[in-house]
């Protein structure tokens, strides 16, 4: 998607009338547009908001989060991060799709697909483990999303259960950008330390430098959990636990498949340079054995039938999202703020928040 910088360039040096038009067209995107109708979800930062575009009466997931709050936990290059990790035109089947974000004085607004399949974990809570093929289904498509991701020389390094979600028709969706981290230092490796206890890699635990290994890690966890129903090195106690991923080797009892245990195994190796997928990446992961039942080609378009449907009556259904949420007040407050910002322009320079408004191009409407 190019940039709205790159948009007015093309035309100051090509007047394309149909361009001039478009530009003429194109109302930027602001908080009133919507008909904010439920909170969805809801975190230390600021909440997702199920929202009604009022024009195309579409439906979105709208992330909101509070400046003030990201500035006292100095999270803006988190933020900043988030942004554009969406925003390098990352386009994939089992990622949430950006539209547009934009700020007001207070707040920062991302506008996403709406997902209701529900979390990935709820539907797992409910049943306790999975049967294989359907772990492996879902095993699969969070590693093409991954892969994809490192491809991009992005780390998602944060996959945890509440960012996995199932859509309408039961395909993965990844959300939450937000911990990801982008590129990576001059010795190839990052170092901050982010993230639930659970599936923490050891390095991260460690507090050492780590690389995209990070991923294959958490997508071990993930899937030990889907075949064992619970993560691989669960303790009540935190103190324990931390000690079971530094030093115990995850239990692999034989009521998993020869292959499905050696990918687990390959995938929680403590040391990351031994890890599956330290040389070729995903590559490593879509041609091991656990896998050759997936036709990657029909995964990736979306031709396999997924294990599973969620029942959902619409998109209004709101029957897989926390009541702890969804019964919350909507605040009124979110369509009388002011729009501080124009995407590249002087105003927004000013701010704690440069850069970070996006539309698409001119050319792209709510329809
Ligand atoms: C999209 N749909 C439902 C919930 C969401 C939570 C976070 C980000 C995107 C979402």
């Amino acid at each position: 998607m190019p940039e709205q910088g790159s948009v007015l360039f093309s035309f100051s040096v090509s007047p394309d009338p149909i361009l001039i038009i478009s530009l003429f067209l194109y109302i930027r995107i602001k908080p009133c547009d919507f008909d904010y109708l439920k909170i969805i979800g809801k975190g230390s930062f600021g909440k997702v908001l199920l929202a009604r575009h009022k024009e195309s009466t579409k439906y979105y997931a709208v992330k909101v989060l509070q400046k003030k709050i990201i500035m006292k936990k100095k999270e803006q290059k988190h933020i900043m991060a988030e942004r554009s990790v969406l925003m390098k035109n990352i386009k994939h089947p089992f990622l949430v799709g950006l539209h547009y974000s934009f700020q007001t004085t207070d707040k920062l607004y991302f506008v996403l697909d709406y997902v209701n399949g529900g979390e990935l974990f709820y539907h797992l809570q409910r049943e306790r483990i999975f049967l294989e093929p359907r772990a492996r289904f879902y095993a699969a498509e969070i590693a093409s999303a991954l892969g994809y991701l490192h491809s991009l020389h992005i780390v998602y390094r944060d996959l945890k259960p509440e960012n996995i979600l199932l859509d309408s028709q039961g395909h993965i969706v990844l959300t939450d950008f937000g911990l990801c981290k982008e590129g990576v230092e001059a010795n190839g490796t990052t170092t901050t330390f982010c993230g639930t206890p659970e599936y923490l890699a050891p390095e991260v635990l460690q507090k050492q430098a780590y690389d995209r290994t990070v991923d294959w890690w958490c997508l071990g966890s993930v899937l030990y959990e889907m075949l064992y129903g619970l993560p691989p090195f669960y303790s009540r106690n935190t103190a324990e636990m931390y000690n079971n991923i530094l030093h115990k080797s995850p239990v692999l009892k034989p009521n998993v498949s020869n292959s499905g245990r050696e990918l687990l195994e390959g995938l929680l190796q403590k040391d990351r340079t031994k890890r599956l997928g330290v040389k070729d990446d995903f590559l490593e992961l879509k041609y091991h054995s656990f896998f050759s039942p997936i036709n990657w080609e029909d995964l990736m378009a979306k031709k396999i039938t997924p294990p599973f449907i969620p029942s959902v009556s619409g998109p209004t259904d709101l029957r897989h999202f926390d009541p702890e949420f969804t019964h919350l007040p909507v605040s009124s407050s979110l369509c009388t703020e002011t729009l501080t910002a124009v995407t590249s322009s002087v105003k927004e320079a000013a701010g704690a928040f440069p850069g970070f408004s996006y539309g698409p191009p001119a050319d792209h409407h709510f329809m």
